[in-house]
């Protein structure tokens, strides 16, 4: 659970964090009998909490076929990031891994922690895949043979241009989109959605990783992992690492704002793919890593940290995120407010300041544009509600903590989505 000093400090965290933990003890308790789905599935809560969690929501079929896609594609990426492997031993496994899963002997050693164990034991892996209906084999099959040989271009060539960029994050994480969209057609309740909108789901929260995990990909050991295009920080150092070092800590953050601003050029495409979804559950799956994404960008955004350490979005958080997405008002709610806490981050002398700024008022467009965000804050009673959850979503920008011109300025933003002017005025005396 969150740490204490971070529930104290947030005591409305407590019971989303409550909720989540007894959701998770829930899920443990309803790992399947037989030794293979047994193992998947505890594979699945050790390796990702966050989309166990979201998976098993869903209906049975659909369920086990999205377990056993994530565990393959996440042995693949295994052999992927051990920077151990030598490159003629690599791209041959990267090239072959989508017939591996129909043999039941075959296994490779690789990664550590529960990664290994995952690699070590794949045999119960490929055993619950080839229980899979075969609309579902030929979906997983099709997307870890074309990821597999887009990996394997990328391990010998480097990650230049903004074009090469978005090329390697539709091979890992486009692909997952495309792959997902077909399940989800498979499974009978959604309709098939275009392409182009099924990889900007993967290549914004790909992107988002990518930012994120800057140092750590940066000081990977035996080799470091560069994703971060050339043709972007080049405008700003002489070599990736250099942005690491205090002494260009100005243009670490430019770098990293031009990055977050290129990310952010998906989102209404993935607000369009969320807003044609019909099942409740397969909602939720998508939605909630995507409001994960936006928050996590508005609080890398202009954030040196970023260069330190590890910026992740407190637990509770998280947790609140989980509990309160259900509907695409809450996803529209949901952008709009993170992309508020980004915007007064901007600094007009930032080099990229116009365009994202512009990009910022584009995403409060289309959420506003949607029509439910009106309609939703007609009713004084769930505004206040939506008033707490969201000023307490931030911890460094609660109302209170804010700077009085940012203070007011969010304020205001949110007063304004009320119908009559009467609510507008107290706000002014607020901070
Ligand atoms: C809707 C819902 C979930 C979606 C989606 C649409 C579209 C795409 C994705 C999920 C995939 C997004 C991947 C973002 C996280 N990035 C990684 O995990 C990187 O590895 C990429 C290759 C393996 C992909 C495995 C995967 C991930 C999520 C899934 C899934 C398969 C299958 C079903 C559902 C979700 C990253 O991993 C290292 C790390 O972050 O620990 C990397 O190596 O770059
Ligand atoms: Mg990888």
């Amino acid at each position: 659970m969150g740490s204490l000093a971070a529930v104290l400090r947030h005591p409305d965290d407590l019971y989303p964090l409550l909720k989540l933990k007894m959701a998770s003890r829930q899920a443990e308790k309803q790992i399947p009998p037989e030794p293979h789905w047994a193992f998947c599935y505890s594979m699945l809560h050790k390796v990702s909490r966050s989309f166990a969690l979201v998976i098993q929501q869903l209906g049975t079929d659909l369920r086990n076929a999205v377990c056993i896609f994530y565990l393959v594609l996440r042995a693949l990426d295994t052999v992927e990031d051990d920077t151990s492997i030598p490159t003629d031993v690599k791209v041959p496994i990267l090239i072959a891994f989508h017939r591996h899963v129909y043999d039941r002997e075959w296994h490779f050693s690789c990664g550590t922690k529960e990664y290994k164990v995952l690699m070590d034991q794949f045999h119960h892996v490929s055993t619950a895949f080839l229980e899979l209906g075969k609309g579902y084999q030929d979906a997983i099959e099709d997307i870890t043979k074309r990821m597999g040989a887009g990996m394997a271009k990328f391990i010998c060539k480097e990650v230049e241009s903004i074009d090469d960029y978005d090329e390697y994050c539709y091979y890992v994480a486009g692909l997952v989109g495309l792959g997902l969209s077909k399940l989800f057609y498979a499974s009978g309740t959604e309709d098939l959605a275009p392409d182009s909108l099924s990889n900007s789901m993967g290549l914004f929260l790909q992107k988002t990783n990518i930012i994120r995990d800057y140092l750590e990909d940066i000081n990977e050991i035996p080799k470091c992992r560069m994703f971060w295009p050339r043709e972007i920080w080049s405008k700003y150092v002489n070599k990736l690492e250099d942005l690491k070092y205090e002494e260009n800590s100005d243009k670490a953050v430019q770098c990293l704002n031009d990055m977050v601003t290129n990310a952010l050029m998906h989102v209404e495409d993935c607000l369009k793919y969320m807003s044609a979804l019909r099942d409740h559950a397969i909602f939720r799956f998508c939605a909630i890593p995507q409001i994960m994404a936006i928050g996590t960008l508005a609080l890398c955004y202009n954030n040196i940290e970023v260069f330190r350490g590890v910026v992740k979005m407190r637990r509770g958080l998280t947790a609140k995120v989980i509990d309160r997405t259900n509907n695409m008002t809450d996803v529209y709610l949901a952008f709009y407010d993170f992309s508020n806490i980004l915007k007064p981050k901007i600094n007009k002398n930032d080099p990229n300041a116009t365009k994202t700024l512009s990009r910022v008022e584009a995403i409060q467009k289309a959420c506003m544009d949607s029509g439910v965000l009106n309609k939703r804050f007609v009713k004084v009673s769930k505004f206040y509600k939506q008033l707490s959850y969201f000023s307490s979503y931030w911890p460094l920008f609660s109302l209170t903590s804010l700077p009085p011109e940012q203070a007011s300025s969010r304020i205001t933003t949110i007063f304004n989505l009320l119908p009559g002017p009467s609510i507008v005025r107290p706000i002014k005396c607020l901070p």
